[in-house]
């Protein structure tokens, strides 16, 4: 090969290996330029929040899970790509959305009583469709249903009064916006993208994002739908700036760039992906995430959007367990309700919201603002810890298996004991405690206030 060709080949393949690198964003941008101070004091609401209430509305509540009379398999929101329904007839599903039955102070009431703190609600999934109105497109509730009325404001206007956090979801991957295209003959998942259009449709996701920060002012945004190949942690990082430059206050996850594989990755100092929390989904990680913030988002029962044919339900007890385990490793849980095409949150989901809701009037204290466990493990259950002045902890012991033999044993915990209390039917009760060398024994009773789960808090140095 000649010389001149061979220069060429180098420069090429710099070229392309520069490519391959996201650029390095600008110092003085958002992500870059917060301070670990400020990072706190922004993420202080949400860290103590522990709780949040996920829903999935859309089109897609209305064949609810069959298309054509058959059933589809998989989760009820991915219809159109699990059906291979054409765009235009996946349309014809719009003038059919009326949600009469929609009340949104009665929705944020449900929140409210079973515990939760914040709402996070799909403003716009993969099919496109947005629930909120938008001058960016007539494929929104507004221009394309006999509703037409915004759905997002009154449930943000809802949660303001009630105290709670509003929040939204929203997909960049979308089987509706003619910038992307599907990507295969049978699937839309995942989506390609016409690479000259890629930049306008980068201008449609920032309008949207601005007209939803107008509208109905979320305190955390929540992206998915982050995985086709044509979407890059660069475009995440713009995005995530974007955001911050308009309501720096702002929370953002990991699915706005491509952190979700990283989701450890998080911390600032070692940060390979942008976003404020890792989003593991359908699971609880055996040991957390440690050093940075997390939220396990997972189902009541095995779809997101509305089927009307999944009847799986996880239990109350499965629930309940399921929040103390994820606080006491110092996550978040976002517990998803998926309303029919009526506006109804279904039966199943309100009964298992309002038991956890049952269970946090009593037990809420041992959830909100508290931190991980400082043991490794607990036999019997699950620990989170709030620190008090005077460089004390107060440990909150959620027991699960109750001692027969009334010993409940703390092993490792040596500390100066400052008493402990049963958490019982409206109040508490003293116990008495005693140091041994397998650990700390309180003596309980013989039966578990709660079979669910009993909490006993023990003060320590
Ligand atoms: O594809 C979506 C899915 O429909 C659902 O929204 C979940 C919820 O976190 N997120 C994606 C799958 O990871």
């Amino acid at each position: 090969m000649s010389r001149s060709l061979i220069i060429a080949a180098a420069i090429v393949a710099i070229c392309l290996s520069l490519a391959a690198v996201p650029a390095p964003a600008a110092a003085d941008d958002a992500w870059n330029k917060e301070t670990p101070a400020a990072r706190d004091a922004r993420m202080q609401w949400w860290r103590d929040a522990r709780f949040g209430m996920f829903i999935h509305w859309g089109l897609y509540a209305i064949p609810a899970g069959q298309w054509n009379g058959e059933p589809v398999g998989g989760i009820g929101e991915w219809i159109m790509d699990r059906a291979n329904v054409p765009i235009a007839e996946y349309e014809e599903l719009a003038p059919r959305f009326n949600p009469v039955k929609y009340d949104a102070a009665d929705w944020v009431r449900i929140a409210k009583d079973a515990g939760a703190k914040y709402i996070v609600i799909t403003s716009k999934h993969h099919d496109g469709f947005c629930l909120f109105d938008t001058d960016a497109t007539e494929w929104d509730v507004v221009d394309a249903t006999p509703y037409g009325k915004d759905l997002l404001k009154p449930l943000s206007d809802e949660c303001r009064k009630a105290g709670l956090k509003f929040c939204t979801y929203y997909s960049i991957m979308d089987w509706h916006h003619p910038a992307q295209y599907r990507g295969s003959e049978k699937r839309y998942n995942p989506t390609k993208i016409h690479p000259e259009r890629k930049a306008e449709y980068m201008a449609y996701m920032k309008q949207h994002l601005k007209e939803l920060l107008a509208s109905c002012d979320p305190e955390v945004l929540w992206f998915d739908g982050e995985w086709p190949d044509w979407y890059t942690e660069q475009d995440g990082r713009e995005l995530y700036n974007f955001l911050k430059e308009l309501k720096p206050s702002i929370i953002i996850n990991n699915r706005v760039g491509k952190g979700r594989k990283g989701m450890e990755g998080l911390s600032k100092d070692d940060q390979q992906y942008v976003g404020d929390f890792g989003t593991p989904e359908q699971q609880i990680p055996a040991t957390g995430l440690p050093g940075v913030d997390w939220e396990s988002c997972m189902t009541m029962n095995r779809t997101w959007g509305f089927k009307s044919d999944d009847h799986d339900w996880k239990s109350a007890e499965t629930l309940v367990r399921n929040l103390v385990d994820i606080a006491s490793k110092g996550g978040n849980y976002l517990l998803n309700v998926g309303p029919t095409a009526e506006g109804l949150i279904p039966a199943p989901s309100v009964e298992r919201l309002g038991a956890i809701g049952r269970w946090m009037r009593a037990g809420g204290e041992s959830i909100y603002g508290t931190e991980a466990s400082p043991f490794a493990e607990t036999p019997w259950g699950r620990c989170t810890r709030k620190k008090l002045d005077g460089g004390k902890s107060r440990l909150y012991l959620h027991v699960f298996d109750w001692p027969a033999d009334g010993r409940l044993v703390v092993p490792g915990l040596d500390g100066d004991v400052a008493g402990a209390v049963l958490f019982v039917e409206g109040g508490t009760e003293k116990l008495r405690t005693r140091s041994t060398p397998e650990g700390l024994v309180i003596r309980v009773p013989p039966a578990a206030p709660d079979p669910v789960c009993t909490v006993v808090a023990v003060d320590v140095e």
